[in-house]
């Protein structure tokens, strides 16, 4: 790995890079995961770098609709494995959901290198190797699920996603959360809860909302009823907007 000066003004977005590139070197990360990640850059320099509060209230609303979840399922994808394996683990275990690899650029090899990676960070069970069925509608690799996993899921969580697959989850009728920084996505826009936030940002604060909401019924009620998907979209735009005019006079 390249060493970045802590004092570095981009530090914590050139260390993001190298977990990328170090996870491509292993054989985790596809190549078209590194443009995907640099789209994803350009978002979040848009958003000025930092979790909105537009961000904060799709978290909490996402954190509301894990808790109501009775089968619910993290799906992992090679930039998630390498930029945020423990806190994926840590989440799924806090919310009693599964965690299922689901590959765009699908290999036996890339699932298992995924795969050990999540359980060298405490992942107990990983699901997604021997798929047994398939999300309905679905061609491409990425409709490969597993019964036990997203095929039975009443909630899944769908990180860095590729529209296809959200689109048809949302069919099926299960209840989707988004993490993705481009809010004009067709993921964002067909996900049922879309957190506009950097990955390694979005899933601790997820975690943090569903602490405080795990106890506390009142809240839990608001943080889905004040959460309005295409309202909070349109209000992350603006922010974009707003940063744009700031930026450019
Ligand atoms: O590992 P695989 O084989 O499943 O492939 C994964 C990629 C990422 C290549 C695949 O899912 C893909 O092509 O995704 P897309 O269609 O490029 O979509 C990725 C979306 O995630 C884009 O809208 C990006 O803006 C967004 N994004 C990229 N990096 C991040 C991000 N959102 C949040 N945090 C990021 N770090």
């Amino acid at each position: 790995m390249t060493e970045i000066p802590k004092t570095h003004p981009r530090y914590a977005s050139l260390v993001l890079r190298e977990k990328l590139v170090e996870g491509f070197k292993e054989g985790i990360v596809v190549p078209q995961g590194l443009i995907a990640h640099g789209r994803g850059e350009m978002f979040y320099y848009l958003l000025g770098g930092r979790t909105t509060k537009e961000a904060r209230a799709a978290s909490r609303a996402a954190a509301a609709l894990l808790l109501k979840a009775k089968r619910p399922v993290i799906s992992v994808n090679g930039n998630v494995a390498a930029l945020c394996p423990r806190e994926v683990v840590e989440l799924a275990q806090a919310c009693s959901a599964k965690i299922e690899i689901g590959l765009f650029h699908r290999s036996d090899e890339r699932v298992s290198k995924i795969q050990a990676v999540l359980e060298k960070h405490g992942a107990k069970e990983v699901l997604g190797f021997l798929p047994d069925a398939r999300i309905p509608g679905l061609e491409s690799m990425r409709g490969l699920c597993t019964r036990a996993g997203i095929y039975s899921a009443d909630v899944v969580l769908i990180p860095l996603e590729d529209g296809d697959r959200a689109e048809a989850l949302a069919k099926t009728g299960k209840k989707t959360i988004a993490v993705d920084l481009n809010p004009m996505s067709r993921t964002a826009r067909s996900a049922t809860v879309s957190v506009v936030d950097e990955v390694t940002k979005a899933i601790p604060e997820i975690m943090r909302h569903f602490e405080d909401l795990a106890e506390d019924v009142e809240a839990l009620r608001k943080a889905l009823s004040s959460y309005d998907r295409d309202e909070n979209l349109a209000q992350v735009m603006q922010v974009m907007q707003k940063n744009l005019g700031t930026r450019l006079a």
